[in-house]
């Protein structure tokens, strides 16, 4: 079965290819050729995956998921929420970590906690399914390790005394909110 998942982040589509690795699911992505993906409008991160799905539909034709996800900040009321990629002036992964630190300088660890979140959506021309999934872990004073991609190396899982930066792809898959969301989504579209 194809599916294609509607995003330019590289770091996304990475581990959408080793969740979907065993399962009789092949990913594809949306060709270069086209551009950007339309303006994220919606005010939630359901509005915004929905979004995503339904433009690769229009597309391509095919079975499509929008993945839409951030980092919520307990401390910050939950910024940066959707507005994750695009939080900081350049609004690189460099920069927005950094912005996000500079917020945080001086709070105790304590006060530091935060979720990753990860809307889904997949649409198929006639129905549209939703699915969440979250990873709770904390803003650590400093960046660790140099895998994975966004925020992963200030966020700290308490369990197994780790930043996600410093998982391997298939580790941090076995916890992450995007896995969480990715097996949810498969049961509700009863694949
Ligand atoms: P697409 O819209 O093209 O999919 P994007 O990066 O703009 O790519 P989002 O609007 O969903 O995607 O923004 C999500 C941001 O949240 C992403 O850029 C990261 O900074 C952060 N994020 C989401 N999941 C993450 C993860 O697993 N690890 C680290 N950061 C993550």
């Amino acid at each position: 079965m194809n599916l294609v998942v509607a995003t330019r982040n590289a770091g996304k589509l990475e581990e959408f290819k080793t969740l979907a690795s065993g399962l009789k699911i092949n990913i594809l992505s949306l060709p270069k050729e086209i551009g950007d993906l339309p303006e994220e409008t919606g005010n939630t991160f359901e509005e915004n995956a929905i979004i995503k799905a339904k433009f690769a539909w229009k597309l391509t034709g095919k079975l499509s998921i929008g993945d839409d996800s951030g980092l919520e900040v307990d401390f910050l009321d939950g910024e940066p929420g959707i507005f994750s990629a695009r939080y900081s002036t350049g609004a690189t992964d460099a920069s927005n970590i950094k912005k996000l630190l500079g917020k945080l300088k001086g709070v105790p660890n304590i006060k530091r906690t935060a979720r990753f979140k990860c809307c889904l959506a997949a649409h198929d021309g006639n129905q549209t399914f939703l699915s969440i999934g979250t990873l709770d872990g904390i803003i650590s004073e400093k960046r660790k390790g140099v895998k994975g991609f966004g925020y992963d190396p200030i966020f700290y899982i308490p369990e197994l005394d780790k930043n996600l930066a410093e998982l391997e792809k298939e580790e941090k898959n076995s916890i992450s909110h995007r896995s969480k969301a990715f097996f949810s989504l498969l049961d509700e579209m009863k694949l």
